[in-house]
């Protein structure tokens, strides 16, 4: 059937070949960091998007004190301004800086620069006006610039060290017209067992920068975020749902079980687009390598032969399956399914590493069989009701 045609070279490759095009559409979002060294912009880079950027290594350099790192990804970079202290030849650093983001804005979107955090250590308790001056020549280059203030303490009230909010709202008085919503945001990256201090302010941050980046690029922005999983289960519910609405479009007239890899392709781009959303560190061919063990498919017909055969366990009269046709109410079942059971897997997938991600390859059995215990959840429950856990969260 012409279905199968058209995955021609077979599955994986036109997982992989849809997954490279949902980077395409997402664009990529670029960070530039700046502040002292020691002030915690690693620290707060990893906090937000996770240890692959600083462990990728060497960075590209870009200009003097810049390198840019990749996510492997694609869809997120960073720009470290290492050893942008100011007072030290700050202004041929700046000149160079300016110069680098004209070039820039030249370029295509995936490669501007499209939002600055500028970090101030607390402890440092003060706020000279030479990072004033560098703050405001940031902000008329053009960055949006987000004031992050790190690792402050947090007392037992839950309050912030009355030192560090006083610092903060000197900062703001004193920059509110170039600083992103006139403020600073207080953040500490990592719990510190000593001085029992938690991680905090991160949700802020994230969603101050994601009001300071173009609108091009915030889809970006969210997939590489790992700190707010919701907004990432939100979209992959949308990315279900439509995916859902096309089955169901396909089954309106009831297929043959024999052309039912006819849903095929929506489904193959709806866990492409879902495996984006969690801006794993593998290629693409290792992610539709575990799209196919988690179907446990070889061809389109295994693919859909084996989500119907767990569905037929959870649908009233499983002979409308597998003896007869597919309808719109199975194929949007189905796709459903498939797509919240994907879910589930690049969530368990966004906790690993990239060695631990292509260790789990050598033996499909656990993605497998976390897609199957999904499959059968999503099965029995209609998209769109949360979890109990989803609800306590929001
Ligand atoms: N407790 C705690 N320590 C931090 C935090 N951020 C940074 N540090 C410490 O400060 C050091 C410098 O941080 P780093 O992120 O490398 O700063 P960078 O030079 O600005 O990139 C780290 O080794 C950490 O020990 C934080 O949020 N909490
Ligand atoms: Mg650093």
């Amino acid at each position: 059937m012409s279905t199968m045609t058209a995955i021609g070279g077979g599955l994986g490759d036109a997982f992989a070949s849809s997954y490279r095009e949902q980077a395409e559409n997402l664009g990529r979002f670029n960070l530039a960091v700046f502040g002292k060294t020691g002030a915690g912009k690693s620290s707060l880079v990893n906090a937000m998007f996770g240890h692959t950027v600083a462990q990728t290594g060497i960075g590209k350099p870009v200009t003097r004190g810049t390198n840019y790192y990749e996510h492997p990804s694609g869809i997120f970079g960073v720009f470290d301004c290492e050893g942008f202290e100011t007072g030290q030849s700050g202004d041929q650093i700046l000149a160079s800086l300016r110069q680098t983001v004209q070039e820039y804005r030249g370029k295509p979107m995936t490669d501007q620069m499209h939002v600055a955090w500028y970090v101030l250590r607390w402890s440092d308790r003060r706020f000279e006006d030479s990072q004033a001056a560098f703050v405001r020549e940031l902000r008329s280059i053009g960055l949006p610039v987000v004031f992050v203030m790190s690792q402050v303490p947090l007392l037992p009230t839950g309050e912030y060290h009355p030192d560090a909010a006083q610092l903060a709202a000197e900062i703001a008085a004193e920059i509110s017209d170039v600083i992103i919503e006139g403020r600073v945001v207080l953040t500490n990256a990592f719990a510190d067992p000593h001085l029992g201090c938690p991680v905090h302010g991160l949700e802020s941050l994230l969603d101050v920068t994601f009001r300071a980046a173009p609108e091009g690029v915030r889809q970006a922005l969210i997939a590489a975020q790992r700190i707010d999983l919701k907004r990432k289960r939100r979209i992959c519910k949308a990315i279900v749902g439509g995916a859902a609405a096309t089955s169901a479009g396909i089954g309106a007239v009831p297929i043959p079980l024999s052309d039912a890899a006819l849903l095929v392709p929506a489904q193959i781009t709806m866990m492409a687009a879902i495996a984006r959303q969690y801006a794993l560190p593998i290629s693409a061919s290792t992610i539709s390598n575990l799209a196919l063990a988690a179907t446990g498919a070889s061809s389109a017909a295994t693919w859909i032969g084996r989500g119907l055969a767990n569905l037929a366990k959870f649908i009233p009269g499983p002979g409308t399956v597998i003896g007869g046709a597919v309808n719109a109410t199975i194929a949007a079942t189905l796709t459903t399914a498939m797509g919240m059971a994907w879910v589930a897997v690049c969530e368990r997938l966004a906790q690993l590493d990239t060695t631990e991600i292509e260790a789990l390859l050598g033996d499909g059995s656990l993605i497998r069989s976390t897609f199957l215990e999904a499959f059968k959840e999503a099965a029995r429950k209609p998209l769109g009701k949360d979890t109990p856990g989803e609800r306590d969260a929001a």
